[in-house]
């Protein structure tokens, strides 16, 4: 994926966000001086943003603090630079190593076991098909494991993605047995010499049958066919619930401990500043985001193009990368 593609996909998915909220914090830094009164006006905005009170704050002390050391003092751009580089060293760090579970080539035999979970309708069987779209262009051999077996609509959903893309899906009858789908699933990408097996799980919570544990037997399942795997484990989050769907999303990184998130319909909602909360709350590196709801509207994450995104609209044309503004 080209630089132009992956800006215009992150751009497509901050839209909303930044007309409704960042457009209007960006307004705030271009008059003469930063007064008192707008960085009130900026943290409201931020919150409005769901960035989240506490990171909302802990940015703006950071940003302030940034701008006390430097000569060219308060002023407004001088301000939303410091603001923006806060952004990008919040989010950015610490995601290569997680990148680096994603890529198949480890050096060791046997596919690469990525297992993606989240609540329903977050987004994961649509997130899953886009991954295995975005592994099938690089030339990877994929098979996908319909192990979300509580819902028979969840298992021919990905049935129908496998079918539209070409890529096989390892499934069994409805109310089967998550665990055995996932086993036979990377057994299966073993037998086949794939590269790449991804599987959906279910999200159902708050029923008898207790998803966690059902997570967890996925999990040790896996663990016995390589006692690496799942090598990634990924969290599917809806932007568009913005601070409500942390609380869910805890359930998952306490009882299971993810690797990182994929944030999707980011596209559909003026929330998106959720994801400075995911990754100073949660502590998940935002890898992918979902720009809409075909196989190729997934954007790999980049922490700088998405600050500039937010503050700014952008042509493709601005080809060369803002170096460290
Ligand atoms: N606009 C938009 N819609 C999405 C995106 N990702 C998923 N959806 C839609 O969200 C709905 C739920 O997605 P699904 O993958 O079935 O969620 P699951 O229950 O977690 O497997 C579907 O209608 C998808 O088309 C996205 O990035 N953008
Ligand atoms: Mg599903």
């Amino acid at each position: 994926m080209g630089i132009a593609s992956l800006r215009e996909r992150i751009e497509q998915g901050v839209r909303r966000t930044r007309e409704a909220w960042f457009g209007r914090a960006a307004g705030l830094f271009q008059g003469p001086a930063l007064s008192a009164a707008t960085w009130e006006e900026l943290e409201e905005t931020l919150i409005a943003a769901d960035v989240g009170v506490a990171t909302t704050d802990a940015l703006l002390e950071q940003a302030r603090r940034r701008l006390e050391g430097r000569r060219e003092g308060l002023g407004p751009l001088a301000a939303l630079g410091a603001l923006k580089e806060e952004m990008v060293s919040l989010l950015g760090p610490g995601d290569e190593r997680v990148k680096g579970l994603l890529e198949p080539d480890r050096g060791r035999p046997g596919p690469l076991a990525v297992l993606v979970m989240g609540v329903n309708g977050s987004g994961k069987t649509t997130s899953i098909a886009k991954l295995a779209r975005y592994y099938q262009a690089q030339g990877r051999q994929v098979i996908l494991g319909a192990a979300d077996t509580f819902r028979a609509a969840g298992i021919e959903q990905l049935e129908v993605w496998g079918h539209r893309l070409g890529i096989p899906v390892v499934a069994h009858r409805h109310g089967g047995d998550p665990a055995a789908v996932a086993f036979d699933t990377f057994q299966a990408g073993k037998a086949r010499g794939a590269d790449v097996v991804i599987i959906d799980t279910a999200g159902r919570l708050h029923t008898k049958t207790p998803l966690m544990e059902e997570l967890k037997k996925v999990r040790r399942v896996l663990g016995r066919l390589d006692p690496e795997a799942p090598h990634a484990v990924l969290l599917v989050l809806d932007a568009s619930t913005g601070q409500n769907g942390l609380a869910q999303a805890r359930a998952f990184t306490e009882a299971l401990g993810c690797h990182g998130a994929i944030v999707a319909k980011l596209d559909g909602t003026a929330k998106g500043g959720v994801l400075f909360s995911i990754r100073r709350e949660l502590g998940l590196p935002v890898l992918f985001v979902g720009t809409g709801e075909t196989a190729e509207d997934l954007a790999p994450f980049d922490a700088r193009e998405f600050v500039e995104a937010l503050f700014e609209e952008r042509g493709q044309d601005t080809a060369q990368r803002d170096g460290g503004a």
